[in-house]
């Protein structure tokens, strides 16, 4: 059984109600979380401002860093155990539960860095002024994460969180938080003070709305579903506490007739699959040149049905989905494109060892998908790729930006001028030019335009939304 963890201390919910927690491959419960409320969630940010004022304020940028480095170092050395946790938790593939282990150490290395150059400038003022400007943590800040990269958003939330001087109540998500746990005992090792991580777990609509609602949290950084998102930007208006909201995309991978398919391929087929397509920034709309669109097709759909489907252990292209109601969402989708009679390229295989009781959902390319279908409108959350064709640069913008989403674009063309222009044009946070996310990007700032959400995580400038700015000036004599 898991106990919260406040003030580097396992604790048990004052609610005495637990929470089961299931194997994706599965579909079976191996263990069970504290089912926490608003009264644990106090708990936490006392422990989290006690920490604040007594210790943490008081430790310089470079001892802020050292502790983190020490922690990216210990979080190597446990990388096999973490990504195991992770793995069972979440149901991913050796490969990407070991990915995320690594991201986490590389995020904690990253801003262990980062603490001791972030700085206020001076400023040009009227005569006998000296005027100059501090960057200022927050004070406690809320981390609401969602399961389908516990540890990465972990380390680009928290990790930039606590380098800019704040210290943290997480709220992880009841789908998938053991990882976490255990990176607070291992900062606890290491010898993060009592109350800088605090974890508390339990279901969103109680105790995460708890700590959007609590007066002593200074800050809340939330990843998840665009609702809950609006949900928590309503719930901290009403005190003026600043959010940093990650909602998701419906991210275009755009190929022009010009690209290198070889190159192209594969990556486009990563950024649907990886996660078995739980990803952010699944690259989940396919527009290409209608010169190459049917050759383009047939070579996907080969590559799309030899990809295999299993459980997490078998290390597999694609492993289950996070839990029942997560499959039932994409048959949702697929039913729907049936309905409209969108057709389908080509399905993957689910392998025979596959438990019927896992979440298991063959990854799937649809073609020809009508731009204002919810197929191409909504995040899936699944590894269904939505194709269609354009006709020429405009109609590629256009398509492109047809969705109230923005997070990740992907565009394949060798023509220079191409490349300006269209990551110029294109609606996104994030433009990658022949390529998709490479090397995980930790320090590339990441976020959204329009409903996926604003504020900037990862890369140096999450720490700006980590802090507030204060100007301080001086009038000589
Ligand atoms: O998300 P929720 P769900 C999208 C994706 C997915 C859909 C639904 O499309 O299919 O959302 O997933 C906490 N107050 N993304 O239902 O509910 C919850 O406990 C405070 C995209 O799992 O938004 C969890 O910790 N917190 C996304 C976190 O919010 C609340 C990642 C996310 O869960 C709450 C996940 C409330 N009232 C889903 N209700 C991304 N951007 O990567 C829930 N939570």
């Amino acid at each position: 059984m898991q106990l919260n963890y406040i003030a580097n201390a396992g604790v048990p919910s004052s609610s005495g109600r637990l929470i089961s927690v299931i194997d994706p491959s599965d579909g079976q419960p191996f263990d069970e979380l504290q089912r926490s409320n608003a009264q644990d969630i106090d708990g936490a940010v006392q422990a989290a401002r006690q920490c604040l004022d007594a210790v943490w304020s008081k430790l310089s940028a470079a001892e802020r860093g050292r502790l983190l480095m020490k922690l990216s170092t210990k979080v190597a050395e446990h990388a096999d155990e973490l990504a195991l946790i992770e793995q069972r938790d979440c149901g991913k593939p050796t490969k990407q539960a070991r990915a995320d282990a690594l991201a986490l150490v590389r995020y904690f290395e990253f801003y262990a860095g980062a603490c001791d150059k972030l700085h206020g400038e001076t400023l040009p003022y009227q005569d006998g002024y000296s005027v100059f400007t501090w960057r200022e943590p927050h004070g406690v800040t809320g981390h609401i994460i969602p399961w389908n990269y516990p540890m990465q958003i972990f380390g680009r939330s928290v990790g930039g969180a606590l380098a800019a001087g704040n210290v943290c109540v997480v709220k992880p998500s009841e789908d998938a938080c053991l990882s976490l746990i255990r990176v607070a005992q291992l900062a606890a090792e290491v010898g993060f003070p009592a109350g800088a991580i605090n974890i508390v777990t339990g279901y969103g609509h109680e105790v995460g709305d708890a700590l959007a609602r609590h007066d002593g949290i200074d800050h809340i950084s939330f990843t998840g579903s665009p609702t809950v998102g609006t949900l928590i930007q309503q719930v901290a208006a009403e005190r003026h506490c600043p959010v940093t909201l990650e909602l998701g995309g419906k991210s275009p991978q755009i190929i022009f007739a010009d690209a290198d398919l070889d190159a192209a391929l594969p990556v486009v087929i990563n950024a649907i699959v990886q996660n078995a397509g739980q990803t952010c920034s699944a690259g989940s709309r396919l527009l290409v040149d209608q010169a190459i669109y049917e050759p383009l097709l047939e070579r996907l759909g080969k590559l799309f049905a030899n990809l295999r489907v299993g459980p997490a252990t078998m290390d597999l292209d694609v492993g289950p989905l996070i839990r029942q109601s997560q499959l039932q969402r994409v048959w949702d989708f697929l039913s729907d494109a049936q309905v409209a009679s969108i057709p389908m390229v080509a399905q993957g295989q689910i392998v025979e060892e596959a438990p019927e009781t896992g979440y298991y959902q063959a990854p799937t390319l649809l073609r020809d998908v009508p731009v204002m279908h919810r197929l191409a409108q909504e995040e899936v959350f699944g590894p269904v790729l939505a194709a269609m064709s354009f006709k020429d640069e405009d109609h590629a913008v256009e398509l492109a930006n047809a969705t109230r989403f923005g997070l990740v674009a992907g565009i394949w063309t060798r023509d220079g001028a191409r490349q300006f222009r269209m990551a110029k044009r294109v609606e996104s946070g994030q433009v990658f030019i022949n390529n998709y996310g490479a090397g995980g990007g930790v320090e590339l700032p990441f976020g959204g335009v329009k409903s996926s959400g604003y504020g900037r995580e990862k890369g140096f400038e999450a720490l700006y939304g980590f802090t507030t700015l204060k100007t301080v000036a001086i009038r000589h004599g």
